[in-house]
């Protein structure tokens, strides 16, 4: 059985993870009712709404053979959870947002730590679609918000934990081994990049491929380019015109 710690309130779980990284197994998680310092990627922050979103981390001590796909990894197995959980059909926007009907669902952000990796996993579950344009959210949503049933979240968010919790298990034995490479035809399946016209840090081009290691390669009027990391823009995604 993997350890899920539950926790009224911290900063972040990620943090939490961190600071008390040594006390967890080789697998485990914490669980925050409440982030007061929720982070995105690049310093951004993440929207705290008590108790009607799941604030999630978990905790890896294995060593990974190519560590850059674990994001990925992690968007695909939280779809998985999702539509398992939820029957909710997620998409994937580079590298790991998880889309439902075209607005961003679920964040991720992967750290490496001395002996391991945290990733954090923040889920919207039952916030109404008012919330998010009242926050200036206005390409975010819910499951409730498109109409996925939630009778109690406080219900929902430990059997989610759970689900979530069993993919960092021997669920990504194959992974920690090979990689994002048996992965990709499930990742290019479910990525909205493929075929849009994209912006990116070193310039614009249209998104033809995701490569073996989990990088996404745009045609562009100078030939094809590889992106590794950075902020992504889509074409048709989150009001991009
Ligand atoms: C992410 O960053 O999407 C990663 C978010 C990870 C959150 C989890 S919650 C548990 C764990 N503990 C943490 O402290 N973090 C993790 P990024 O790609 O940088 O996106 C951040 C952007 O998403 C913000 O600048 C907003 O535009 C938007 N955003 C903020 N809160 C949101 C929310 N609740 N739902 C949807 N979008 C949100």
């Amino acid at each position: 059985m993997q350890q899920i710690i539950y926790l009224e309130e911290t900063d972040s779980t990620n943090n939490w993870a961190k600071r008390h990284f040594e006390g967890f197994g080789a697998v485990g998680a914490v669980v925050a009712h409440s982030q007061t310092g929720g982070r995105g990627r690049l310093g951004r922050a993440w929207q705290d709404t008590p108790g009607q979103a799941l604030y999630y981390s978990a905790v890896l001590k294995r060593p990974l053979a190519h560590p850059a796909g674990l994001p990925l990894y992690v968007s695909l197995a939280a779809a998985k959870a999702l539509r398992r959980e939820f029957d909710a059909p997620m998409q994937v926007k580079w590298p790991n947002d998880l889309l439902l009907n075209g607005k961003k669902l679920v964040g991720i952000l992967c750290e490496g730590v001395p002996g391991g990796y945290v990733c954090g996993i923040g889920v919207n579950l039952c916030q109404p679609a008012a919330y998010f344009s009242a926050v200036g959210l206005t390409h975010a949503t819910s499951l409730a918000a498109e109409g996925v049933e939630i009778e109690n979240a406080a219900m929902v968010i430990p059997r989610l934990a759970q689900a979530l919790t069993l993919e960092f298990g021997s669920a990504m034995d194959e992974f920690a081994e090979k990689g994002f490479a048996p992965l990709r035809e499930i990742y290019r399946a479910a990525c909205v990049n493929i075929g849009r016209r994209v912006w990116f840090a070193g310039g614009e081009g249209v998104a033809v491929d995701v490569d073996e290691a989990g990088r996404l390669i745009v045609g562009t009027d100078e030939g094809e380019q590889i992106v590794f990391t950075g902020e992504v823009s889509v074409k048709g995604i989150y009001g991009q015109l």
